[in-house]
């Protein structure tokens, strides 16, 4: 593991190169998973602006949510013959054909936000994430603080088979397991949407006749969080007061709901994060050199009386 070292310090990477005493564009395709909530509209707004910065020629396609669109956005980046490849996948599966075709036309690809499960790690350079582990052990950890280890949670999954919903669950699981009081009673897929989330946790309302005997919500993102605090509301129950809500990304609306007191801890996804992915990119295309497999951005935990900057 490999935790990025250039947090804080200012760009680097000039983007143009130099072929004979011609100076050409890089030109990058960048596959986003879609538009789901309000951390990936912001972190592929970051993208573009980064990108329009260092005069990189950003080549954007967004998924829809959709893996057989990215396949069609990758296969269409390899056939325009673009200097490298960016993917946010949007689930862990079914990358490796993909992968090797970029791989046998010499473009080399860069992970970025999710991951991929593949055996051959020689498919891609490097990921540049966060620790979606971490996270799931920060909240974990956080609420068995909180609950002081006495606690049933509701958990409102991500997007099924996606790295962050796995990671998260697995995180914060191998925390609460370590307390013999604290153990999930409902948990189901919000797909990291806010109608998701509400959705679900109006269903947990009911079968769970007003959540009675719960003590907590973990949400993987914030946005299924923000739609259960208004299932919550509108069941006339007292997020964040009654029930210990912890969740991830903290985006502004989040930042609110912690403010207002409607929900209590998150943890903290950047997204402007285009200043570092560029850099490794660049850098890569100028000298080749090997990289670790992972780049980690780091993870703080925030409440409303540590909002951090
Ligand atoms: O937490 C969620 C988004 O992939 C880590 O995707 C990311 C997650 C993020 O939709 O809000």
């Amino acid at each position: 593991m490999h935790v990025l070292k250039w947090l804080g310090c200012a760009a680097i990477g000039a983007t143009m190169f130099f072929a004979g005493s011609s100076a050409f564009a890089v030109t990058i395709g960048f596959s986003q998973v879609g538009d789901e909530g309000d951390w990936r509209p912001a972190w592929s707004k970051d993208m573009q602006e980064e990108a329009k910065k260092e005069g990189i020629d950003l080549k954007f396609a967004d998924a829809q949510g959709k893996e057989e669109e990215q396949l069609k956005a990758v296969r269409s980046f390899i056939a325009q013959k673009v200097d490298a490849i960016i993917i946010a996948p949007v689930v862990v599966t079914g990358w490796d054909q993909v992968l090797g075709e970029a791989k046998k036309a010499g473009i080399p690809v860069f992970l970025a936000d999710r991951d991929v499960d593949t055996a051959d790690k020689s498919l891609f350079v490097t990921r540049i994430s966060a620790d979606f582990n971490l996270e799931g052990r920060l909240a974990g950890a956080w609420l068995a603080q909180a609950s002081k280890g006495n606690c049933n949670i509701v958990e409102l999954q991500g997007t099924t088979g996606a790295a962050p919903a796995i990671e998260r669950k697995k995180g914060f699981e191998a925390v609460i397991s370590l307390f013999p009081n604290m153990k999930i009673v409902k948990t189901q897929s919000g797909n990291f949407t806010t109608d998701g989330g509400k959705q679900v946790m109006e269903a947990f309302i009911k079968s769970t006749d007003n959540l009675k005997g719960i003590c907590g919500v973990f949400a993987h993102n914030d946005n299924m969080q923000l739609g259960a605090i208004q299932a919550m509301k509108e069941a006339g129950l007292k997020p964040g007061k009654d029930f210990l809500l912890v969740s991830v990304d903290y985006v502004p609306a989040e930042k609110e709901a912690l403010a207002a007191g409607d929900a209590n801890a998150s943890v903290e996804l950047r997204s402007a994060i285009g200043k570092y992915i560029y850099p490794v990119v660049t850098d890569y295309l100028k000298d080749k050199k090997e990289l670790p497999k992972w780049i980690v951005i780091p993870s703080d935990l925030h409440t409303a009386a540590t909002p951090g900057n």
